[in-house]
């Protein structure tokens, strides 16, 4: 399906790529061709830009599905519109760099679960969390029953479906959902500082966090920590980590950012 939705902004910042969801009239609604569009600019980022930051313009991250697109469509269609989702979610998830999303306003239905494809999420105070998909009489489709589900924990997402609850950026991050709380207008700022931080990894460790650590976490408890040497011995053998490992003994590493001490 071609993709000239012209819903998504892009523009790299150094090591960074910044991708924007602009269609604030309808809250950042995901249609069929807004999302081929969105996996069509994470593909681009992940060969021009060592991260990626997602974010909203307008008064909110996303409301979810494009629910116009989606009443009379048969079941077959919606199987294949949420594989689709699926597809391009994982290329953000399991993809070539890390993403952060910066979240403020609604972050709703698919838009919680598109943030939850991200590896961290900073939101502001004015984001709130719902999952309205039982009040409209559908079921989660882009992931979340695995990937938010994960996050938050099962009872706590049954909860959210089966009631329709809003949940406040505080209460979100006490469950688990996003990792940093900012101020008003802070959070794009702050996503593009760790995604900066993020991009000065070694590729092949984000690789390794990115791919094996989630992939551990569904493993036995011997084969998750035999995959571990594996990924250990595949880093530490990489050039690159000869390199930083050298820097570190002789004093040329950036150092440790101690909490208490340097800030
Ligand atoms: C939309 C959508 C949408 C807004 N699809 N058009 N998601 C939802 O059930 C959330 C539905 N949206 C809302 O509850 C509210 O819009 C918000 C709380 C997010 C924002 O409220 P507000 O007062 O700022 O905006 P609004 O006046 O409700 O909406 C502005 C316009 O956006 C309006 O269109 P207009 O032509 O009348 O101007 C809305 O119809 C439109 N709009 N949200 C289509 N989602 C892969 S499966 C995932 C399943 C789901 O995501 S289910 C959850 C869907």
């Amino acid at each position: 399906m071609a993709s000239s939705t012209g819903h998504v902004t892009y523009e790299i910042d150094g090591d960074v790529a910044l991708l924007g969801l602009n269609r604030p009239e309808k809250r950042n609604a995901i249609s069929d061709a807004f999302v081929i569009e969105i996996g069509e600019a994470v593909a681009r980022a992940g060969k021009e830009a060592k991260a990626g930051v997602l974010f909203g313009h307008g008064d909110h991250f996303c409301a979810g599905l494009d629910l116009a697109e989606h009443v009379s469509k048969t079941a077959a269609e919606g199987v294949q519109g949420s594989r689709r989702w699926h597809a391009i979610f994982a290329t953000i998830e399991h993809g070539a760099i890390p993403w952060i999303s910066a979240l403020h306003g609604a972050v709703v239905g698919g838009g919680l679960e598109l943030a939850a494809s991200t590896h961290i999420r900073v939101a502001e105070k004015s984001a709130f969390f719902a999952l309205p998909e039982g009040q409209r009489g559908i079921f989660v489709g882009g992931g979340g029953s695995v990937r938010a589900a994960r996050l938050m924990g099962l009872a706590r997402m049954t909860d959210m479906m089966l009631t329709g609850r809003v949940v406040s950026a505080e209460q979100a991050e006490k469950w688990n959902l996003l990792q940093y709380l900012v101020g008003p207008g802070e959070a794009r700022e702050k996503a593009v500082a760790l995604a900066r931080q993020a991009a000065s990894n070694a590729s092949l460790s984000n690789y390794a966090i990115i791919h094996a650590l989630p992939r551990i976490q569904d493993m036995a408890e011997s084969d998750g920590l035999f995959v571990e040497s594996l990924m250990a011995s595949l880093t530490a053998t990489n050039p690159e980590a000869e390199q930083r490992l050298r820097e570190f003994l002789e004093k040329r590493a950036k150092r440790l950012a101690i909490p208490d001490r340097d800030s």
